[in-house]
């Protein structure tokens, strides 16, 4: 949700908030103690090596059984070329996953998203085969009953059996101990609809009128030679990525396989966009975003919030201005409502001048078994999580 406080907001709300932010870190973790992962006790001290916290062990040394759960309960291996099995999942997701703090919106992640692969990621000099864990989630019914700790278990064991001993993952909310903490900001696409579902509030001093005007893009691309990646693409598209990516102290680490899989174009899941010049025919720049609609919460008019999300973008000859305006003429002519992106990588540098507003939300990232000696800054980081 974009936010409609600035800086020196004093509205109890925030204040309150912000209080329980500032505590969250002297909250007790009775599961994530039990973990290996950066302790908020151990922020600051820099005597603690860089790397696995624990070491791998033999496969035969990990549990070959599953955790206990309550007795009427059951673990299921969700096979996701299954059409039943992948819609009773979607399904899960699309009424209990998450929603934001004033319970307005809820993420409804497509079919299409729902399987995993392995992934690798660089932390400063050394590759780490990862797995990425996403979609954690536990039915409303059934929440504060100490069932995610052992579904994180779990999941931790089943990843263990396949020799892989680390973790990313993303979460809205404060655990031990982030790597970096991150900001979502909002592009309005379609501002009369973002103001009436409540997503964006007028601004001070403005119409509806002034405000589409505001935010009203060209109908016409800027950059010459910008056209949709294809599969060809992909060995260029490889190189400019990792020559990019590696400047960041935690990236991903892409080949042409996970170019293929993540950020060839697939319609409703990623668009990826490129410039060729018209001369040399080099691939000189790279876009990409991917589709990620919310439920409209209790709106009689609106059902789904169509929400475009910045995924990897790569700017060596168009300014990167430029690039990501032509991304946003795309996303609008695709019929998004917004266009989302986080602060990382060199985001930073074309949020305010194309109008992106920041949101009240934040996004924290995590290493499981992995300890940095210190935190990074979101510019610091190359990877986005799903
Ligand atoms: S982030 C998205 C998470 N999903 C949602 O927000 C959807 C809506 N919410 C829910 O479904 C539930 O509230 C969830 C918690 C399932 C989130 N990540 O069972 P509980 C800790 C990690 O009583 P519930 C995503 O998908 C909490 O601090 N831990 O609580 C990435 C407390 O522990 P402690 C979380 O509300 C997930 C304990 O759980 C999260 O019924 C990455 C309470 O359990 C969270 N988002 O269920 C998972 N939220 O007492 C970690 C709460 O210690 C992966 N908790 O504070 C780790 C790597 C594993 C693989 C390793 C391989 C080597």
């Amino acid at each position: 949700v974009e936010s409609s406080t600035t800086k020196d907001d004093t509205s109890l709300e925030t204040i309150v908030r912000r209080f329980q932010e500032s505590m969250s870190d002297s909250k007790t973790h009775k599961f994530w103690e039990t973990q290996p992962v950066g302790q908020f006790k151990d922020i600051g001290d820099t005597s603690l090596p860089e790397g696995p916290i624990e070491p791998a062990t033999p496969l035969s040394e990990v549990k070959q059984d599953p955790y206990n759960l309550p007795s009427v309960y059951e673990w299921t291996t969700c096979d996701m070329a299954s059409d039943d099995i992948c819609s009773e999942v979607y399904n899960l997701l699309r009424s209990n996953y998450v929603e934001d703090d004033e319970n307005m919106f809820r993420f409804n992640y497509s079919k299409e998203f729902l399987s995993g692969v392995p992934a690798r990621i660089r932390v400063r000099d050394e590759v780490v085969k990862m797995a990425e864990i996403n979609f954690l989630c536990v039915h409303k019914k059934l929440r504060s009953k100490r069932l995610a700790p052992v579904m994180i278990k779990e999941v931790t064991r089943r990843v263990h059996l396949e020799n892989i001993w680390q973790a990313a993952y993303t979460a809205g909310v404060v655990l031990p101990t982030p790597i970096t903490t991150c900001q979502y900001w909002h592009r309005s696409l379609n501002p009369k609809k973002l103001i009436d579902v409540g997503f964006s509030r007028l601004g001070a001093r403005m119409t509806m009128s002034r405000t589409i005007k505001l935010y009203k893009l060209p109908e016409a691309l800027v950059t010459p030679g910008f056209r949709k990646m294809e599969l060809l693409d992909v060995p260029a598209v490889t190189r400019l990525l990792r020559n990019y990516l590696s400047q960041f102290g935690v990236a991903t680490d892409f080949d042409e396989n996970d170019v293929e899989h993540w950020l060839l174009p697939r319609e409703d899941v990623v668009d990826s966009y490129l410039v060729e010049s018209p001369e040399t025919h080099d691939v000189t720049d790279f876009c990409s975003f991917y589709t990620l609609p919310s439920t409209i919460l209790g709106n009689p008019n609106y059902t789904t919030l169509k929400a475009a999300y910045s995924y990897y973008n790569v700017a060596t000859q168009t300014s990167f201005l430029q690039l990501m305006n032509d991304a946003l003429i795309v996303s609008k002519q695709k019929g998004f409502d917004v266009f989302n992106a986080l602060d990382v990588m060199h985001n930073e540098s074309f949020l305010k001048e194309l109008k992106f507003g920041p949101g009240d939300g934040q996004l924290h990232y995590y290493l499981y078994n992995y300890r940095l000696r210190s935190a990074l800054k979101p510019s610091e980081l190359g990877l986005v999580l799903l």
